[in-house]
C-alpha cells in the first residue's frame, strides 16, 4: 500500500450535529513529514461531541473527528526518521517538535510547529488534506482524526510506544487520561496532604482523582450533579462527595465552609464558565490554585472579582495536562504496563467503528466513561 491512495472506512461529520456517517473514504499517501496510521482502536472523548455539536470556533465541516487513539505505522512520508512501517504509536494531538520557541522554552508543552495548519484541518506541507470522498476533501480534526481506518498526521505527533502495549487499552493515552494526572502532577504540582476539590467525575475527573491520590492529597472532593459517579469516584481516590443539587449554598461555599477556608487546589474538568468561577473560589485565600481543564463552548467567558486573585488565588489552564507527548505518552505507557497508573478502569463500553453513532449517544447518557471502538 505505501506510495498508494488507500481506501478505507471512516466516520465522517457532514454538518455539526447531524449523525455521522460511515462512508468509503481514501487516504492519500503521506508526504514529507508525514505518517499514514492504520487506527485499530480509538476512544471517544467530550471534545469529539463539542466540536461535533457546532460550539467550536475551530470545528469545520465535514470533518474526520476522533484524537484518542492507537494504532501502527502504514507507511512513512520523505525525512521521517523516527517511526517506521510496523511501529506501534499513538497520534498525539497536541505535537512536540523539540525545536520551536515553544518546546524550546522548558516552560510549556504547547508546541507551535504545526498548530497553524492542525487547528484549519489541513496538512502543514501543503495546508490541503490526505482524506477525500471521490475528489471532495475532507477536513482533518486535532491532526488526528482517529475515527479512520488510516489518518496521516505529521511525525511530530506521534508518540512510538512499547509493541506489546495492548492497543485497545492504551489509546485512551491519547488524551483523557493523561489530561488528568497531568493536571495535578505538572500543572497544578499537587503536594502531599493537599485538599483538593473535582468538578466534574467523567474520565478527566477521575484521572484528576487518581492523580491527587498517588500525589498524597489527604481530601479528594468530588463534585458532580449526578450522584451515581460517588461509587465509581472511591475507586478512583474520591474520599468525600458532594451533589450541588443538594444543597441551596453556593457550591463555592460548601465547600470552603466544609475545607476551612477553601481548598489548596481545584480542578473544573465539565468545561462550564459559571463551574469554572465556583472552582477558582472555592480555593484558600493566600494560595490556593484552581486548574481549568474543561473546554468551553465558543462566545463563553469567565469572570470573578479581581479581589479573588489579588488575595492569592491563582488560576491557571491545562492542555493534554501539561505532558509533552512524543517525550511523556511513551513513558505513560510503560507506566500502564507497571500497573502504576490505571488504563482498564475507564473504559465501560467497547464497540465497532459502526456503532459510533450509539457510542455518542451512550456518552450523553452519562452511565460511560470512555467508549472504544475497533476498527
Ligand atoms: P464527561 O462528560 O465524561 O464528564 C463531565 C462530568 O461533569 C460528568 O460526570 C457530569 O455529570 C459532570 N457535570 C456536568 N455539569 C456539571 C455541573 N454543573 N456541576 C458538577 N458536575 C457537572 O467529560 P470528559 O471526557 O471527562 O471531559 C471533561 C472536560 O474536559 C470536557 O470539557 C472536555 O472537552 C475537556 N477536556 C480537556 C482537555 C484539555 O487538554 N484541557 C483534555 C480532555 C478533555
Ligand atoms: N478548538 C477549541 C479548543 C479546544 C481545546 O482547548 N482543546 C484542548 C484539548 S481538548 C482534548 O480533549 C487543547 O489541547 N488545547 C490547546 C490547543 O492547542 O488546542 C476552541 O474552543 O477553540
Ligand atoms: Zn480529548
Amino acid at each position: 500500500t505505501e506510495g498508494q491512495i488507500i481506501t478505507c472506512k471512516a466516520a465522517v461529520a457532514w454538518k455539526a450535529n447531524k449523525s455521522l456517517v460511515i462512508e468509503d473514504v481514501q487516504v492519500a499517501p503521506p508526504q514529507a513529514g508525514e505518517v499514514r496510521i492504520k487506527i485499530l482502536f480509538t476512544a471517544l472523548c467530550h471534545t469529539d461531541a463539542y466540536t461535533w455539536s457546532g460550539k467550536d470556533p475551530e470545528g469545520l465541516f465535514p470533518c474526520i473527528l476522533g484524537h484518542e487513539a492507537a494504532g501502527i505505522v502504514e507507511s512513512v512520508g520523505e525525512g521521517v526518521t523516527e517511526v517506521q512501517p510496523g511501529d506501534h504509536v499513538i497520534p498525539c494531538y497536541q505535537a512536540e517538535c523539540r525545536e520551536c520557541k515553544f518546546c524550546k522554552s522548558g516552560k510549556t508543552n504547547l508546541c507551535g510547529k504545526v498548530r497553524s495548519a492542525t487547528g484549519v484541518g489541513v496538512m502543514l506541507n501543503d495546508r490541503k488534506s490526505r482524506f477525500s470522498i471521490n475528489g471532495k476533501p475532507i477536513y482533518h480534526f486535532m491532526g488526528t482524526s482517529t475515527f479512520s481506518q488510516y489518518t496521516v498526521v505529521h511525525d511530530v505527533s506521534v508518540a512510538k510506544i512499547h509493541p506489546q502495549a495492548p492497543l485497545e487499552k492504551v489509546c485512551l493515552l491519547g488524551c483523557g487520561v493523561p489530561t488528568g494526572l497531568g493536571a495535578v502532577w505538572n500543572t497544578a504540582k499537587v503536594e502531599a496532604g493537599s485538599t483538593v476539590a473535582i468538578f466534574g467525575l467523567g474520565t478527566v475527573g477521575l484521572a484528576v482523582a487518581e492523580g491527587a491520590k498517588t500525589a498524597g492529597a489527604s481530601r479528594i472532593i468530588g463534585v458532580d450533579i449526578d450522584s451515581k459517579k460517588y461509587d465509581i469516584a472511591k475507586n478512583f481516590g474520591v474520599t468525600e462527595f458532594v451533589n450541588p443539587k443538594d444543597h441551596d449554598k453556593p457550591i463555592q461555599q460548601v465547600l470552603v465552609d466544609l475545607t476551612d477556608g477553601g481548598v489548596d487546589y481545584s480542578f473544573e474538568c465539565i468545561g462550564n464558565v459559571s463551574v469554572m468561577r465556583a472552582a477558582l473560589e472555592c480555593c484558600h485565600k493566600g494560595w490556593g490554585t484552581s486548574v481549568i481543564v474543561g473546554v468551553a463552548a465558543s462566545g463563553q467567558e469567565i469572570s470573578t472579582r479581581p479581589f479573588q486573585l489579588v488575595t492569592g488565588r491563582v488560576w491557571k489552564g491545562t492542555a493534554f495536562g501539561g505532558f509533552k507527548s512524543r517525550s511523556q505518552v511513551p513513558w505513560l505507557v510503560e507506566k500502564y504496563m507497571n500497573k502504576e497508573v490505571k488504563v482498564d478502569e475507564y473504559i465501560t463500553h467497547t464497540m465497532t467503528l459502526d456503532d459510533i453513532n450509539k457510542a455518542f449517544d451512550l456518552m450523553h447518557e452519562g452511565g460511560c466513561l470512555r467508549c472504544v471502538l475497533s476498527l
